[in-house]
């Protein structure tokens, strides 16, 4: 009896469906190359629905607010000079379990090791210039989000076709 009850919280706990924001960059490397339509094109062919973006220079205080997490590693000064190389395209992008499904699409932080058919495997070759940013969990997403838009940025808005995408 309660080896079932556990099983079923386990089931419902796996099934939960959280609509989530994620923050996506596409990168200086991924601006210069072209790909900004090529990654905006995977996103919304997914079904995600877009909620604000905004072509921009990044700032040194900006670039060192969002990599907070990695300052002190070797490769922190080369990432901050390389976010702050040229100008990036900003986005956050909404759906059920958005932060998962992005990070799927985007791929794993090394280009060499990302699935074919991920946006870093297909366009990309070094951890370096991995082309594309996404938020890794869904309290980073809150507060990516938070901290490249501002409230009135982020726009709330319904698809006719969201039934189509969403099943609930
Ligand atoms: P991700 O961008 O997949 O979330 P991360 O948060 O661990 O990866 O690191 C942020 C960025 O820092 C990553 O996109 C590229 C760079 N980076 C991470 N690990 C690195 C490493 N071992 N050598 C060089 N650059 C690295
Ligand atoms: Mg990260």
């Amino acid at each position: 009896m309660t080896l079932s009850l556990l099983a079923m919280i386990k089931k419902i706990f796996s099934e939960e469906i959280s609509v989530e924001r994620t923050l996506v960059l596409v990168k200086p490397d991924g601006v210069q190359r072209g790909l900004i339509g090529e990654v905006i094109a995977r996103f919304e062919r997914r079904g995600l629905r877009l909620v604000a973006a905004k072509f921009m220079q990044v700032s040194q205080s900006l670039a060192e607010a969002h990599y907070a997490e990695h300052k002190g590693k070797v490769f922190y000064d080369g990432l901050i000079s390389y976010i702050t190389s040229a100008p990036v395209m900003a986005m956050v992008w909404e759906a059920n379990n958005a932060v998962a499904a992005v990070r799927q699409t985007v791929g794993s932080t090394k280009p060499a090791e990302s699935a074919p058919g991920t946006i870093r495997h297909d366009f990309g070759l070094e951890v370096g210039r991995n082309l594309i940013h996404a938020s890794d969990k869904p309290e980073t997403g809150e507060r990516e989000v938070a901290l490249w838009f501002k409230k009135e940025e982020l726009v709330d808005w319904a698809r006719d076709i969201d039934k189509w995408v969403f099943e609930k």
